[in-house]
């Protein structure tokens, strides 16, 4: 069963139904103010940091679900009737209904007894604040004598002390309404200010949240829109909202444009000024267009025309866009990551960089330097921090021998390398960082081989890496005081961020650092085939008494994923073993969802491995399809010159293909969750955790990248495919370092792999070079 379909021409999502399984989200703005929209007017708004600067409240996970959200009411004063074009919270059956999940917007249409209200959400221009650009239309040929209540509820901008100290917030949240604005702060706070907003003629308007509902009432029925009026009410203490009423008497066949305002002021006096240009519709609708033309640009730097349109749509539209959100976001917040507590991730974040390298590389480089202050002068990273201040730290998981992750570190070295292929910006390298002391300031470079240098001091009994808290899989958490477990895991991340460092001092031609990291590496592949090679595919991990996990000597969990596709990603495995680990993942793992973490699950809880076991047998990471893996199959499988298989993999997570089937997959299919439940589990196939996912960067990695193998290089940019064998070839447009290049790639054999030659301009050539920015140039790639 389906709740919507793609509209391919207009780039948007539309949902025409509004019972979906999980509330269906959007995100807009683009990292700065923003906020969650649901498909219904469900969500919440933030600035900049959704823990400390919380502008709109929302009950997670409560029944009835998806609320409070950004609601319009209509009413119709003769008859007393009144609903919402987004469904919620009235709930009212409506004539017709839609919700379109644009990039950075979303419209949400309602139609009820000759009226259409639409209500588009987005922020204009990367201001501090968002405009919801209402339109009411009366279809008929009487005069329709209505209402609008615009409504959103504040939150206490320290989220966790809104849930936490009641007693302290509600003493001191004052709400005040000054010519068609309402402001919502603490009383000690003078200058900062939640607003919302309008320039049309107020009615009436609410400041406190208990007037507007009224007692023992909820937003599906409040008092001030059952009985037409808000009660000017001042709010001296309890819950804040903002909440107007408009007169909006429409005569036949008649339209009107109405524009609200709901943000973050840093300065209150300045919130008349900010948005006084918004306030016109005219204007509105021209700030809404600039925000398309941004979007069309972001997506433009790539766009592929293969033979799978679904592809097509995800590497052209929609897997950017959501690349771009989890740089935004990381794993901060989302319906699920509440913005609570768990900050930036480290290792997130420097995956997320991947995803939008080709597009916004100056942006990744900003992300990429607020993680290296992330570092500690040792090498190691923390593991999260606030965007508001910086600051972060290790997260509150219970600490054992080690409080550092084993991995976060490394993963800054994919980036940056990836950041110097895009841009050819080497003197990054030389640029001075502070680490996270703030006192001690190094070049990159130095912030690089301190990470490296860091896994290298910190080995355990096998000679490979030691696996401090976690690594990569956060709920593998081996080390019970001993300080002894092993992550195989990010010993192969070593080996590919060393590869990585290896490829670049070869383009500098430092052969003295060269030799330290080949030495480096060939010490830790030989650690790594001697000692976790299990016979048919390698190990996960050694527990903190030395006890390998992964292996066919375990009872559960004698295969992992990670430690096949990572061996084959850091060139450790050899001699057949790199194609033995593949085989035995597509055996073992896959299912028709997806390849799975590990199998057999774990069915009982186990300390001396955490909190993995905690989880029942095919959830996330105990057994469940976690994408973000799936993507390192795929690439994997291109690293051995198998397109079809690669091909398989990405199609069979590919959201997509999921749409008619969304009654069991239960989350969007615009974009990639973070989990399925597995093949263990009975409810095989619910997606879960949409949105905030490494695998969205990795499957744009994975697709563009390895199986379309359009990468960027140092000094040339490089299209070598791994596609089906069915696929005649197919076009792309890449723009790399400012120059245009229009692809082409014939398959004229039907083969997977392997290039023929290359035609840049005409002229048969080696390498695609890289041209000059503002040039168009045409290439032909023949496959052999
Ligand atoms: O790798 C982590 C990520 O940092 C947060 N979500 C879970 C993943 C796997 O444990």
């Amino acid at each position: 069963m389906r709740f919507g379909y793609f509209d391919r021409k207009n780039r948007e999502y539309v949902v025409t139904r509004p019972d979906t399984p999980t509330p269906w989200i959007n995100y807009i703005g683009s990292g700065n103010y923003g906020g969650i929209v649901s498909n219904t007017g469900g969500g919440y708004s933030f600035h900049k940091d959704p823990q400390n600067r919380r502008v709109t409240r929302y009950r997670y996970n409560n029944i009835p679900m998806d609320r409070p959200g950004r609601y319009v009411y209509i009413r119709n004063k003769d008859t007393g009737e009144y609903w919402n074009p987004g469904y919620q919270p009235v709930q009212k059956k409506l004539d017709g209904y839609s919700c379109r999940h644009g990039l950075g917007y979303s419209v949400l249409t309602g139609e009820y007894k000759g009226v259409i209200g639409e209500v588009t959400y987005f922020v204009p221009d990367d201001k501090n604040f968002e405009l919801w650009f209402v339109k009411v239309s009366n279809t008929r040929s009487i005069q329709q004598n209505l209402q609008i209540f615009a409504y959103s509820e504040f939150c206490f901008w320290d989220a966790i002390m809104d849930q936490q100290n009641v007693d302290w917030v509600q003493q001191i949240n004052q709400g005040r309404f000054d010519d068609g604005i309402i402001t919502y702060h603490p009383h000690h706070v003078s200058d900062n200010a939640a607003f919302f907003a309008t320039g049309e003629k107020v009615s009436s308007f609410d400041t406190n949240l208990e007037t507007f509902i009224g007692r023992y009432r909820s937003e599906g029925n409040p008092i001030a829109v059952e009985q037409g009026a808000c009660s000017n009410s001042i709010s001296y203490r309890t819950n804040g909202v903002g909440a107007f009423c408009i007169d909006c008497d429409l005569g036949p066949n008649e339209e009107r444009e109405l524009v609200f305002v709901l943000g973050f002021a840093e300065e209150k006096s300045e919130i008349r000024k900010d948005i006084k240009e918004y306030l016109l519709p005219e204007n509105a609708k021209a700030a809404f267009s600039r925000l398309q033309a941004s979007w069309l640009d972001f997506t433009s730097k790539l766009s592929v025309e293969t033979p799978d349109e679904d592809m097509n749509l995800f590497v052209n539209i929609w897997n950017q866009y959501q690349c771009k959100t989890t740089l935004n976001w990381s794993r901060f917040v989302s319906l699920y990551q509440l913005g609570l507590g768990r900050g930036m991730g480290i290792r997130d974040s420097a995956q997320d960089t991947l995803g939008v390298m080709h597009t916004i590389p100056a942006e990744a480089k900003e992300v990429i330097i607020k993680l290296l202050k992330c570092q500690y002068t040792d090498g190691r990273a923390y593991h999260l921090f606030f965007p508001l201040t910086g600051e972060g730290g290790q997260g509150d998981a219970p600490v054992k021998k080690f409080d550092w992750y084993s991995d976060d570190h490394l993963w800054l070295i994919l980036a940056v390398n990836a950041y110097i292929k895009e841009t050819g910006d080497f003197e990054f390298l030389n640029m001075e960082v502070p680490y996270n002391d703030k006192i001690t300031s190094q070049t990159v470079m130095r912030h690089l081989d301190m990470a490296l240098e860091f896994t290298n001091n910190n080995r355990g009994p096998h000679n490979i890496a030691l696996a401090g808290r976690a690594d990569w899989n956060d709920t593998l958490n081996l080390d019970t005081g001993k300080g002894v477990a092993e992550s195989v895991f990010t010993s192969m991340l070593y080996c590919r961020a060393l590869i990585e460092m290896i490829e670049i001092l070869d383009y500098l031609k430092n052969t003295d650092m060269i030799k330290k990291y080949s030495d480096m590496y060939e010490d830790m592949k030989n650690a790594i085939n001697d000692t976790c090679w299990d016979g048919e595919w390698y190990k996960r991990a050694f527990d903190d008494n030395s006890q390998p996990l992964g292996s066919k000597e375990n009872k559960f969990g004698k295969i992992f994923i990670n430690s096949q596709s990572w061996a084959v990603l850091s060139k450790v495995a050899e001699n057949g073993r790199a194609n033995e680990s593949m085989e035995s993942v597509e055996k073992y793992l896959n299912s028709k969802y997806g390849v799975v973490t590990m199998y057999p699950a774990y069915t009982e809880y186990d300390t001396t491995k955490g909190g993995v076991t905690t989880f029942p047998p095919g959830t996330k990471e105990n057994g469940g399809i976690f994408l973000h893996t799936n993507p390192w199959v795929m690439i994997s499988e291109v690293m051995l010159g198998h397109g079809d298989k690669a091909f398989m993999y990405y199609n069979q997570i590919l959201p997509g293909k999921r749409n008619d089937d969304a009654e069991l997959y239960e989350v969007e299919p615009y974009v990639y969750c973070q989990n399925i439940l597995g093949k263990e589990h009975p409810q095989f196939g619910i997606g879960r955790n949409s949105w905030l996912s490494g695998t969205a960067a990795w499957n744009m990695v994975a697709s563009s990248q390895y199986i379309l193998g359009i990468r960027a290089n140092y000094d040339s940019l490089t299209v070598d495919p791994c596609i089906p064998s069915s696929w005649k070839g197919f076009k792309a447009t890449r723009v790399f370092r400012g120059a245009t290049y229009y692809i082409e790639v014939q398959n004229p054999n039907r083969v997977c792999a392997g290039v023929e030659k290359i035609i840049v301009d005409g002229v048969e050539t080696e390498k695609i070079p890289v041209f000059e920015a503002g040039t168009e140039h045409n290439v032909v790639v023949v496959m052999k």
